[in-house]
């Protein structure tokens, strides 16, 4: 069957059912310019994303892991959502809808997506390494590095860094899947975990699965439809005229 004959397959599909639940990895944002992590922009300073997104290297060195994050912070703020994270948006009002993803950059919500279950945090919120508070912060830059909490403790970036629990919202996103009759997984390498899980769960409970990702991934053997493409591009001829 040919990309046109699929989509169309799939348009029917999605009109024709109501709980449709949609994971989201980087891929989805880089078209707006939010470097991917895997991509070319993975790299900051030499250090993978991996070494820097965790306890460990916050430990050693508060401040270098505070650059990356002010820097992401300042990339991001100059991006717009675009057409993949609109037609999103578009899907998250209808009741049977679930978005979740494993951006922390907040175009999935500028977008106007609603109840998106953010997996691994969000970079525009800080969260006290003492007292657990959290709190919004959209400044960019930073009026002081490192952050502190009112606690007068250091704050960290409001996101789930490697080798930490992801917390309940894990639990509602194993759930969206199990419910899912279509679960569209977009432009996520599917290589972090438990994240990369979801696909398998929920077409273990039946669902239909269906990738669009430029390249393959570990996960596209295992779906019942590949599509290579970008979401920007194939995303909005899902929705129906
Ligand atoms: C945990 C927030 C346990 C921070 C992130 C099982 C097997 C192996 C390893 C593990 C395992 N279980 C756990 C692990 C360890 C680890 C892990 O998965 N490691 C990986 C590297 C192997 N997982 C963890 O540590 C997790 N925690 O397991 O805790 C625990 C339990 C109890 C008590 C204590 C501990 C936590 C993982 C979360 C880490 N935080 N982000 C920050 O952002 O700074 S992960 C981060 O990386 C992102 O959120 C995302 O999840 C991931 C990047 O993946 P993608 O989003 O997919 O992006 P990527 O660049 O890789 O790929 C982009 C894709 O898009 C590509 O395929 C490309 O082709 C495609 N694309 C490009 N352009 C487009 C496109 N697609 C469509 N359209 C386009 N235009
Ligand atoms: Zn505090």
């Amino acid at each position: 069957m040919n990309v046109a004959a699929e989509l169309d397959e799939i348009r029917r599909r999605l009109n024709a059912i109501r709980r449709i639940t949609v994971i989201t990895g980087a891929g989805v944002s880089a078209a707006s310019g939010v470097p991917t992590f895997r991509g070319p922009g993975g790299l900051w300073r030499n250090r993978q994303a991996t070494q820097l997104a965790t306890p460990e290297a916050f430990l050693q060195d508060p401040a270098l892991v505070w650059e990356w994050y002010e820097w992401r912070r300042s990339v991001i703020a100059k991006c717009e959502p675009n057409a993949a994270h609109r037609v999103i948006a578009n899907w998250s009002q209808a009741p049977g809808f679930t978005l979740v993803t494993q951006n922390v950059d907040g175009l999935h919500e500028r977008a106007g997506s609603r109840r998106s279950l953010k997996l691994h945090g969000d970079i525009w919120r800080l969260q006290c390494s003492e007292c657990g508070r959290n709190w919004p912060d959209r400044r960019s830059p930073l009026p002081k590095l490192p952050p502190h909490c009112g606690c007068g403790a250091i704050a960290r970036p409001g996101v789930v860094w490697f080798g930490e629990p992801l917390g309940e919202v894990w639990a509602e996103a194993q759930h969206a899947a199990r419910e899912a009759q279509v679960l569209l997984l977009v432009g996520t390498s599917a290589i972090v975990y438990p994240a990369a899980s979801l696909a398998p769960i929920a077409k273990s409970a039946g669902a239909r699965v269906i990738e669009i990702n430029p390249d393959e991934t570990p996960l596209s053997a295992h779906v019942d439809l590949s599509l290579r493409g970008l979401a920007g591009e194939l995303l909005p001829q899902l929705i129906a005229p």
